[in-house]
């Protein structure tokens, strides 16, 4: 039997009858991350990687033993294939900048999915801009399936980059990412994978996935906001050019010319996240504790019992795949009659916290012939009262505005 780790959370004792549902979005934290930042701040706060005194190097060593965590987190090879930057968005803008401005040419193509966050979108429509070359978008079903066809027809030898998204922040699908990267591989191209929506929630390996670069956010998995986190093998980081330039990604600078660090340093430009790296560290730490199989029972039970409860009311229409199996952690779905933005302010007067909108993925939406849809989200720390007060909450939004059930 597990402990009780809500109670570690301390925004669960100050709204305890709130439902938070919206944890694909940002999850909450826990008390043990929020006083290793303390910790940092109070104990150890210098700017690392710069002073020889001890203070900064106390402040260095705890900045690298998080970049250590993340490593082992996802089972990288060395520590210094892990960047840390702000967000999976800055890590995947990073290296459109890089590797995408670098490399890429007119006549080459860039296959992503229509399931893509537009943090996996906007990036390379830059990189096509910049370079000629060709946005591809592999098709899923209107389950969320991408089938091995639309695999093997749109990832051809013109293709040089290939991302896709783990699991879908919409769907909330997983994808067929070994394929995927197989297939990019066999055709010379570099496989990215936005791991936001897996890393929190399953055991990610990317040396097993041979994966070129994964990217992840910390405020997804615990940790504060404002720490991500850039995987790349080292071959390749090592031969990209830097992102940003400035202090501490140099080796030497003449008045004309520089030299640049090694990796990962010279993808951190400027002074470091590192209040926020170690918070990232205790988010690892505190989720090794709590255990990735456990971390997916439970969401599936709660998405299990969500899915039941929903099934129940006629007049709602869940997106995707209609087994709660399908679904890891993330319902997305339609009321009739009633605007997403209304159904989503009806349950916060009811203290449920839900998404609305189009969940930074309008291609998706339009090819779901939707302009905006509901999203409940959950993660270890919900209840099955949450659950209930959700589905309860969901009964009511129809009479509320006049309609019958
Ligand atoms: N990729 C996926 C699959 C995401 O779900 C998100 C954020 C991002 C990238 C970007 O992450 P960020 O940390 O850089 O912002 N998704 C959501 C969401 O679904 N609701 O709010 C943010």
């Amino acid at each position: 039997m597990k402990r009780n780790f809500r109670e570690d959370f301390p925004i669960f004792a100050k709204y305890p009858e709130m439902s938070y549902l919206d944890n694909a979005a940002t999850t909450q934290r826990p008390r043990q991350v929020l006083e290793a930042v303390n910790k940092f701040y109070n104990e150890a706060n210098a700017n690392p990687l710069r002073g020889v005194y001890e203070l900064s190097v106390k402040a260095t060593d705890e900045y690298e033993n998080a970049r250590e965590k993340a490593a082992r987190l996802i089972n990288a090879a060395d520590s210094s294939e892990i960047i840390f930057t702000r967000n999976t968005t800055e890590s995947l803008n990073l290296i459109a900048y890089t590797y995408g401005l670098a490399n890429l040419h007119e006549g080459d193509e860039i296959v992503i999915t229509m399931m893509e966050h537009h943090s996996n979108i906007l990036p390379w429509q830059m990189v096509c801009k910049h370079t000629g070359a060709k946005l591809i978008y592999m098709v899923p079903d209107k389950e969320g399936k991408i089938s091995d066809a639309e695999i093997e027809s749109k990832i051809t030898s013109k293709a040089k980059i290939v991302s896709i998204g783990h699991v879908s922040n919409v769907m909330g699908v997983v994808n067929p990412v070994e394929k995927v990267i197989k297939k990019a591989h066999s055709v010379g191209a570099v496989a990215i994978v936005d791991g936001a929506q897996s890393t929190p929630h399953m055991k990610v390996d990317v040396r097993a996935m041979d994966v070129d670069f994964f990217a992840f956010s910390g405020h997804k998995m615990l940790a504060p906001m404002g720490i991500g986190v850039l995987y790349g093998k080292k071959a390749l980081l090592e031969n990209m050019p830097p992102f940003l330039s400035g202090g501490e990604m140099i080796e030497y600078v003449e008045e004309q010319s520089a030299t640049f660090a090694e990796v990962p340093h010279k993808f951190e430009a400027g002074t470091v996240n590192a209040g926020g790296a170690v918070g990232l560290g205790a988010a690892i730490d505190y989720l090794n504790e709590v255990g990735f199989d456990y971390i997916e029972e439970r969401e599936a039970a709660l998405v299990k019992r969500m899915m039941e409860g929903m099934a129940e009311l006629p007049y709602i229409h869940v997106i995707g795949g209609q087994k709660p199996e399908e679904h890891h952690g993330i319902v997305t779905f339609m009321v009739d009659d009633v605007h997403p933005h209304d159904v989503a302010t009806i349950l916060d007067s009811q203290k449920v916290c839900i998404r609305a909108g189009h969940h930074c993925a309008q291609p998706l939406l339009h090819f779901l012939g939707v302009n905006a849809t509901d999203r409940a989200s959950v993660y270890f720390y919900n209840t099955e009262d949450e659950v209930d007060k959700f589905i309860t909450a969901l009964k009511n939004v129809r009479g509320y505005l006049g309609y019958g059930a």
